[in-house]
């Protein structure tokens, strides 16, 4: 096999289409799903060569024993897939299957294990963890990429369709609405407060993954909704969605006091989620972690961004707070995240 270490990056489009040529591949009687386990054996092991270097490279490799347990982690996972082939026969293909499930669920707790750790290391020294933030951003937007690839593949596999679709955001909405106000309403114990949804088009459609915009708005809503009913107030939270020539933004308008300067840094920061170390003291072999848990404001724009989108948050204290996302209407904007360079030495 050819081995270059240089990433290739996709576009929603690339998603889309790839998937719909194996579409095609799975109606004939010749092996299904061809093209994409080509492309996954050859584009993983370098997004996990570029893991493995981040961690190595960073000055806490050495002494924080969170970073030293997920780099293991991955080491153990590259050799996984050091021993992934195509598959050519039916044996092979579930094979393959159930070491992409793997990967995917020991990624989603390697990296909730590298968060809870390095917070937990870090937690009294305001500057190492600001210093944290961005790498944790950036073992992130790695770990979403590659989750995006081996999901595209099983959402396929599993459920006959893409991973990235034509949506309704407005659907998205509706739904995300629903399941924040019964998260809230048993968290706090209340009815949750109204949310007034507002789209004067008619087709909104854009090519996204669902997945990302429920998470997305979910975050968003439960915040705006924690905030109305810790703030007492009655006033419904405003969703609005208006299309672009280049965007589709989604506005969250709440009134439910709103966060001060000072609240507002720490608004955007990776906080220590009881929750998540809940996940991991639960199961050492992380059957049991959440993929859809809950992991912050800082996460829901770090997905936004992952294509070409953003997260903006406006706030009045005393008043309420105004949520911007805007996601690209362009569906060849290019996934967005950092690597440094991996010659093909360190890639073997
Ligand atoms: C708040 C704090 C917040 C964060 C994100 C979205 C909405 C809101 N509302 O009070």
């Amino acid at each position: 096999r050819l081995w270059t270490a240089k990433e290739t990056r996709v576009s929603l489009k690339h998603l889309y289409i790839l998937g719909k040529q194996v579409n095609k591949t799975r109606q004939t009687p010749s092996p299904a799903i061809k093209i994409p386990s080509e492309f996954l054996c050859s584009e993983l092991p370098i997004r996990y060569g570029h893991m493995l270097k981040m961690l190595h490279a960073h000055p806490l490799a050495t002494t924080s024993p969170a970073m030293q347990t997920v780099a293991n982690r991955y080491v153990s996972d590259t050799q996984l897939l050091t021993r992934l082939s195509v598959p050519s026969t039916e044996m092979e293909s579930s094979q393959f299957l159930e070491v992409l499930r793997t990967l995917r669920r020991r990624q989603c707790g390697s990296l909730l294990r590298l968060r809870h750790g390095l917070l937990t290391e870090t937690q009294g020294d305001e500057r190492a963890q600001d210093a944290v933030q961005g790498f944790l951003d950036q073992c992130n937007g790695l770990g979403v990429g590659v989750n995006l690839l081996i999901g595209e593949h099983l959402c396929l596999h599993d459920k006959g369709h893409n991973l990235v679709q034509q949506i309704d955001p407005v659907k998205v909405a509706q739904n995300a609405i629903q399941e924040a106000q019964r998260y809230c309403a048993e968290t706090h114990n209340v009815t949750a407060p109204q949310v007034q949804l507002v789209c004067k088009y008619p087709n909104l459609s854009t090519t996204y993954v669902p997945a990302h915009l429920h998470r997305i708005l979910f975050e968003l809503l439960t915040n705006s909704l924690t905030a109305t009913i810790k703030h007492q107030k009655t006033a419904p939270v405003k969703l609005t969605l208006v299309k672009g020539h280049e965007d589709v933004t989604i506005r969250l308008s709440d009134e439910g006091g709103g966060i001060s300067a000072r609240e507002m840094h720490s608004a955007w920061r990776y906080h220590i989620n009881p929750h998540h170390k809940a996940l991991l003291d639960h199961d050492q072999d992380d059957a049991q972690v959440e993929f859809d848990s809950k992991r912050g404001l800082r996460f829901a724009r770090l997905l936004a961004r992952y294509f070409g989108g953003d997260l903006n948050l406006i706030s009045m204290e005393g008043y309420g707070t105004d949520a911007f996302l805007a996601l690209s209407r362009d569906d060849a904007v290019m996934e967005n995240y950092p690597v440094s360079n991996l010659t093909e030495t360190e890639l073997y």
